[in-house]
């Protein structure tokens, strides 16, 4: 049973976390809930344990609501996690990247249709959250496939020191047409960040990043010498690749993938595990995210480097930072088709044939497999079957 939370209880909590603070004993970023008490203990009436909570850079009062021990919260904090709170098996998830969320929500809420679970996916963002496409993109796609996901947008009409008339002129206080979407609004308690007032830093205890969040070891290559004999080109080993992975129950996420196969290397996969998505690369990498989390392979399409961009949230601050900000206890299997129209007669021009394989090994602590042979192809793929991280996988148009 979760501990039932008083309004009055939450605020000592806050209050206490504040004078740690002042006592030079959070040296790090975070953010105090207050002033949203009764409104969130109504909200979390109708939030069942076993519910998916996804919650935001503010995340104290959401964690306890959703019964997490308030001494782990407090322990969390005090590693410099306040933003970083998680609990796998209370389905506790948060970022703090602003519109990061929503996506995710909406992927985890599909799995969970599929899978016809009775959970729900509840996703708190801040009226920041509202600023961006992102939230839009996920809400379109929730209510157009009545996916079991509620989005609370908490206003206290301000970002930072913003407020939202400043931001938005005259449309600050939108109005979403959606049953999926509760909107409340509150005044907060404190200040954006951290308590007003220095505290001495020669007296905090400082860690380096790699201590508090340490890195994730690096994957082991695989050597797969049995393939090596094979003789396959390019693209039968692609399709070979998917082929296998479909019969392993993969799911191919991305647009193109229904109609069309794909460019025809989806034609041995079933028609149920292709989900063709709108033309939003970071709703479609959020919802592979979020399908990870609840058993799922997702394979995720891109047909061109250039596209990828558009994800570079979803990918670089998400799918690459999942497993290590949350200290293993989130991990995301997701496998990244990076097609390039590197050359030859799908050369399409400078904003349609980037080749970012380098960008992205520089970018991610992930492989980036870039074969160039079917055989290698075919390894690559093996390989990220088996891995339980991420993986890209460059294909070059030019091989096909
Ligand atoms: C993508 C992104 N941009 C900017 C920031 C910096 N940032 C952190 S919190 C915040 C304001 C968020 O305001 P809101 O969503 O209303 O939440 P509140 O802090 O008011 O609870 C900003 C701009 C961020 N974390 N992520």
């Amino acid at each position: 049973m979760r501990k039932q939370w008083t309004k009055e209880e939450l605020i000592t909590f806050e209050n206490e976390i504040g004078d740690l603070y002042m006592d030079n004993k959070l040296p790090f970023l975070f953010h105090l809930s207050g002033g949203n008490e009764e409104q969130l203990i109504d909200i979390f009436k109708d939030i069942k344990e076993g519910d998916y909570v996804i919650s935001s850079h503010r995340s104290h009062y959401h964690a306890l609501l959703h019964g997490i021990p308030p001494e782990v919260v407090k322990k969390r904090i005090l590693e410099g996690r306040s933003m970083f709170i998680y609990d796998r098996k209370r389905n506790f998830f948060c970022s703090a990247i602003i519109g990061g969320t929503p996506a995710i929500a909406a992927g985890i809420a599909l799995a969970l249709k599929r899978k016809k679970s009775k959970q729900r996916v509840w996703c708190f963002v801040g009226d920041g959250t509202e600023d961006s496409g992102h939230l839009f993109e996920a809400v379109r796609y929730v209510d157009g496939f009545e996916l079991p996901c509620t989005f609370v947008i908490e206003n206290n009409n301000r970002s930072v020191e913003a407020t939202n008339e400043e931001r938005w002129g005259k449309t600050a206080d939108y109005k979403w047409g959606s049953p999926s979407v509760i909107k409340y609004h509150y005044d907060i308690t404190y200040p954006h960040a951290r308590k007003p007032g220095m505290i001495d830093l020669s007296k905090a205890v400082k860690k380096t990043d790699e201590e508090y969040f340490p890195l994730l070891k690096p994957e082991t290559s695989r050597s797969f010498e049995e393939l090596d004999k094979l003789e396959i080109t390019y693209k039968d080993a692609v399709i070979q690749s998917m082929t296998e992975l479909g019969k392993a129950g993969a799911i191919f996420i991305g647009y193109n993938v229904r109609r069309g196969d794909a460019m025809g290397t989806l034609k041995n996969v079933s028609e149920e595990q292709k989900i063709e998505t709108p033309v939003a690369e970071n709703l479609m990498s959020g919802l592979a995210i979020g399908m990870s989390f609840e058993g799922f392979t997702p394979v995720i399409y891109f047909e061109r480097h250039d596209f990828m961009l558009v994800a570079a949230d979803a990918i670089v601050n998400h799918i690459d930072k999942i497993e290590r900000i949350s200290h293993g206890e989130y991990t995301v299997p997701v496998i990244i088709r990076a097609i390039t129209a590197d050359a030859g007669p799908f050369y399409s021009g400078p904003t349609h044939s980037q080749d970012l394989t380098d960008a992205f090994k520089a970018l991610v602590s992930f492989s980036v497999f870039d074969p160039l042979t079917g055989v290698d192809v075919l390894k690559a793929f093996k390989s990220a079957e088996l891995s339980k991280r991420p993986v890209i996988i460059v294909e070059r148009k030019s091989r096909y």
